[in-house]
């Protein structure tokens, strides 16, 4: 019989039992099955987190094979921002998969690709005239927001940053800054990228403005400005470990790109919709970038990317220079509107508030009571809790771990990042009842007790 071939397999979206439930161990028998199957079938280059098979999903849990209903503090890493299964999105894209699945753009256009790209235009900082093309990825959209920063400067340079995630594809790969996993034995790496001092301020205890001065004499020496495309930044780093840079680092980063003629993009991969309590995490620090990358949370789930940004940037490249077969595929741009409609008419900026100050209030309760918590930071509904050994503020990879571990065999989906490994991040589905919020932050909290 199939995995998921059950009779009881219930229906997802909000309507799902909000409830934390563990009917077996984790992982239960059903996944344990479908575990095997997946080592036999999937190379373990792609690997899995949570050892469950999933079923459903919806409000703030996620249900497996067994029956298990995990509560999902991960959202299948800042994807479903506006909940699982959510019934507009759910709506759009059955109407939209009954109407046409796919002409390709490039070959017969329709209206909802146009309207996603309207969208983004008005939503994205800034009001000068902007542009926006389609793509299938995260790691999609930044190759095409370098090739077409490239295209308009004239120049090949390309400046990422320590501690960067941007994809696994080969431009995306050298603009990672992390070996392990994502590079070693990978490469070789695509040329002309440089990488730059963040602003860290845990690990760097620089103001925003001192850091901004050593990572541009790092850029004018190295590179030079008038060799350089491009700087491209997560105005909050996601993988790196949720590392939000002192107060006035971009502000000057985006003031410098902009008196040497360089494309500023940021990379808003994961921070982008709602996430940070901002709709953009550019807007938390007032910055404008010049392009602008999104995917995750732009379709709920459906694969879309988008690159928008400076319409006489964005007009660079020659016709038929940008695209792709399935990019901003008909079904993914209907649930983007969907999305979008949610993000903007149902409080989504200010319910990412709210659980910011849940996350942050309890973290920081945490962190008084235990010195191996060093950092609580982040915005929004994208917290993390950096794990240290007390006194010496060395990472302390292992207890991220162990409490990850802990919290997920207790029937809690949490997520590790930072370069250290040592980062637990919290970013939980905006649809996720205060309740289980809280019984959540209640397991991770027990977990951390219990680890030696
Ligand atoms: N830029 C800022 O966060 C994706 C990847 C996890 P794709 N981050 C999660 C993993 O191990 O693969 C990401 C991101 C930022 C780009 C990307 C890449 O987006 O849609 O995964 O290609």
């Amino acid at each position: 019989m199939s995995l998921t071939d059950v009779t009881t397999v219930p229906v997802g979206g909000p309507s799902l039992a909000q409830e934390r439930r563990l009917v077996t161990a984790i992982p239960g028998p059903r996944s344990q099955e479908l575990l095997e199957r997946k080592a036999d079938a999937v190379p373990s280059g792609v690997g899995h987190t949570v050892p469950v098979h999933a079923v459903a999903a919806g409000g703030g849990v996620v249900v497996d094979a067994d029956g298990n209903s995990l509560i999902d503090l991960g959202s299948g890493i800042a994807v479903t921002t506006v909940g699982n299964a959510h019934p507009k999105v759910v709506e759009a894209v059955r109407a939209q998969v009954a109407q046409f699945t796919h002409t390709c753009f490039m070959i017969s256009p329709y209206e909802s690709y146009v309207a996603v790209a309207e969208s983004l235009n008005r939503l994205t900082p800034g009001d000068h005239a902007k542009k926006t093309a389609l793509f299938n990825s995260g790691a999609e959209a930044v190759e095409n927001a370098v090739k077409i920063a490239r295209k308009h400067t004239r120049r090949s340079a390309v400046v990422a940053f320590d501690h960067a995630y941007h994809g696994r594809t080969n431009l995306t790969m050298a603009l990672t800054a992390k070996a392990m996993p994502y590079k070693s034995g990978f490469g070789p790496f695509a040329a002309d990228v440089y990488r730059a001092p963040l602003s860290y301020p845990y690990r760097d205890g620089l103001t925003g403005p001192e850091a901004a001065r050593r990572t541009i004499s790092v850029i004018e020496k190295q590179v030079g400005a008038d060799n350089l495309a491009a700087v491209v930044i997560e105005p909050i780093q996601g993988e790196g470990g949720f590392i939000v840079p002192a107060e006035g680092f971009l502000e000057e980063l985006v003031r410098w790109c902009r008196e040497n003629g360089v494309v500023f993009i940021a990379d808003e991969v994961q921070t982008g919709f709602a996430r940070t309590g901002e709709m953009f995490a550019s807007d938390v620090f007032g910055i404008v970038p010049d392009l602008l990358t999104t995917a995750k949370g732009i379709a709920a789930g459906l694969p879309l990317a988008a690159v928008t940004g400076r319409a006489e940037i964005m007009d660079a490249s020659h016709a038929g220079g940008l695209g792709g077969t399935y990019g901003g595929n008909p079904i993914a741009c209907a649930a983007a509107l969907a999305a979008i409609d949610v993000f903007e008419n149902d409080g989504l900026i200010e319910r990412a508030r709210e659980v910011g100050a849940v996350l942050t209030r309890r973290l920081r309760a945490l962190q008084v009571a235990d010195p191996r918590i060093g950092d609580v930071r982040g915005r929004g509904a994208m917290i993390a809790a950096e794990f240290v050994v007390p006194g010496t503020g060395e990472p302390d990879a292992a207890l991220a771990a162990s409490v990850a571990r802990a919290s997920i065999a207790e029937g809690v989906i949490v997520l590790t990042c930072g370069t250290y490994g040592n980062v637990i991040r919290f970013l939980p589905p905006l649809s996720i009842g205060d309740d289980l919020l809280n019984e959540g932050l209640d397991v991770v909290a027990a977990a951390l007790n219990a680890a030696q």
